[in-house]
């Protein structure tokens, strides 16, 4: 079983700019202790940061018929991508939405998430744990 962890805009800079909202751990450092989790639920997980949301409809695309979940941080492109939307919905894989912060307590922009309604289900607030509770609900939604 392979799951597809993509990432979004300006996730690439985590760690480096905005602690007190994002954390302090990395992408790279996020994305080895989904690695590790991964190994213990025995499937396998491939990473895609991109800050373009052309890329990440293609890497949507790219996933059917090599992966069997998608976990998606859309960052910014939540709350305005209908093409993001359309890609998840076409797709047809079970996919978790994850935030890192809980949008519901920020700006109201932020309240409204264009890929809520065509995800399996959404994690927000916990930060990094928020990857490592999303693998682990998807692949106890595949395994059933
Ligand atoms: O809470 C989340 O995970 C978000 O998806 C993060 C997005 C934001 O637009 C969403 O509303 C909620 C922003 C990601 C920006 O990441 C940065 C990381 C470090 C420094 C600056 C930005």
């Amino acid at each position: 079983m392979k799951i597809l962890v993509i990432n979004g805009p300006n996730l690439n800079l985590l760690g480096m700019r905005e602690p007190g909202i994002y954390g302090s751990e990395t992408l790279e450092s996020i994305n080895a202790e989904l690695g590790r989790l991964a190994v213990t639920l025995a499937v396998e997980v491939e990473f895609f940061q991109s800050n373009h949301e052309g890329a990440i409809v293609d890497a949507i695309h790219r996933a059917v018929g090599s992966c069997q979940g998608i976990i998606i941080n859309p960052a910014a492109y939540t709350h305005t991508s209908v093409a993001i939307r359309d890609a998840i919905a076409a797709a047809g894989l079970p996919a978790v939405e994850v935030h890192l912060s809980n949008v519901y307590k920020r700006e109201e922009f932020r309240h409204r998430s264009l890929t809520a309604p065509v995800v399996l289900g959404q994690i927000a607030g916990f930060g990094a744990a928020g990857y490592d509770l999303a693998l682990r609900g998807l692949v106890r939604h595949l395994q059933q």
